[in-house]
């Protein structure tokens, strides 16, 4: 059972506003502004998304790369669909081995330009459980997909410890079955992929929903997800709660949760405040409310 979850910070990312416009523009300073902030906020790796970036990815990538290197040590981790903008981009990494590729998912052609490039380079892989017919639809379907994954990653060396799969979150909007499908994952992993480490797009979950109630459905999730052993988190790094439960420094919060999963039913008249926002939580998460956008309120 983890205490701690590396948090993988998503916020310099080509949709967001702020670094969007900043890295269309290769305007560093907003870029370097965000990545020390994420920093002070306690991330361990720092990602830089450019999405598809079917134009420009192989020089926008190594930009990005080399304006964060310039005012922060801390590993990054590589997140892009283009396969040649990802391999432009581990050219300038500093230290390739600590960084995160993001990601090798369960497509022949993806995994056979990448995995050459993430042996070489000796980094980490997010081995993304997303298979040539999209979303897997049960735990059953992620396992088989990360079996492929690990059979071709430890073809070419690449030991179990950096591989990090990625079960992929649903939103809560889609219903709790494909949650609780992603957390079964979790607890088979060991068994399948001894060794490995794990991560998950947290926000996904919240995606659609009123963006003041995200928070909460994000917080309560990353719980869940660390009774089942998760290792590391892409986090909104900008939520000092969250950041603080990937820290270990919410224990009462994760006693809470995790006395739930483990069956126990608190009187909820007896909880107030932030207990009180995690069982509310848990309970739509667990699919044992229904969600709806009043569901903190009910
Ligand atoms: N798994 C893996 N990689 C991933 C994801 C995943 N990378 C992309 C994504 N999912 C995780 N990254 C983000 C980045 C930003 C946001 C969500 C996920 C986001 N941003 C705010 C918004 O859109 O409201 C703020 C944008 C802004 O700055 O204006 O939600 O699942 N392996």
């Amino acid at each position: 059972m983890a205490n701690t979850v590396a948090g993988i910070a998503e916020s310099i990312n080509i949709m967001g506003k702020r670094s969007g416009t900043a890295m269309k523009e290769r305007n560093p300073g907003p870029v370097q502004e965000m990545a020390k902030e994420e920093t002070a906020a306690g991330a361990t790796y720092l990602d830089l998304n450019i999405g598809p970036a079917r134009k420009d990815g192989t020089e926008l990538l190594p930009w990005a790369v080399e304006t964060v290197q310039a005012v922060t040590s801390l590993p990054l981790c590589l997140d892009t669909t283009n396969t040649d903008a990802m391999a432009a981009g581990f050219k300038v990494v500093r230290d390739k081995t600590a960084a995160i590729m993001n990601s090798i998912s369960a497509q022949p052609e993806r995994m056979q330009k990448l995995i050459p490039v993430a042996a070489e380079a000796g980094c980490n892989v997010i081995a993304l459980l997303w298979g040539p017919d999209g979303m897997p639809r049960d735990s059953n379907e992620r396992a088989a997909m990360a079996v492929d994954l690990m059979m071709a990653l430890a073809e070419v060396g690449i030991p179990n410890e950096k591989m990090l799969f990625d079960p992929i979150a649903t939103p809560i909007t889609l219903g709790a079955d494909q949650i609780a499908s992603g957390l079964e994952f979790l607890s088979m992993l060991q068994d399948i992929a001894p060794g490995a480490g794990s991560t998950i797009g947290l926000s996904n979950v919240s995606n659609g929903v009123a963006d003041h109630l995200r928070k909460y459905l994000d917080r309560t999730y990353l719980i869940m997800l660390m009774k089942y052993g998760l290792s590391t988190a892409i986090v909104n790094s900008y939520d000092a709660e969250l950041m603080a439960i990937c820290k270990g420094e919410r224990q009462n919060l994760v006693d809470l949760v995790h006395g739930m999963i483990d069956g126990n039913d608190p009187d909820p008249a007896t909880l107030q405040g932030t207990a009180l926002e995690h069982y509310k939580t848990y309970k739509v998460l667990s699919g044992q409310a229904v969600f709806s956008e009043s569901w903190l309120t009910l």
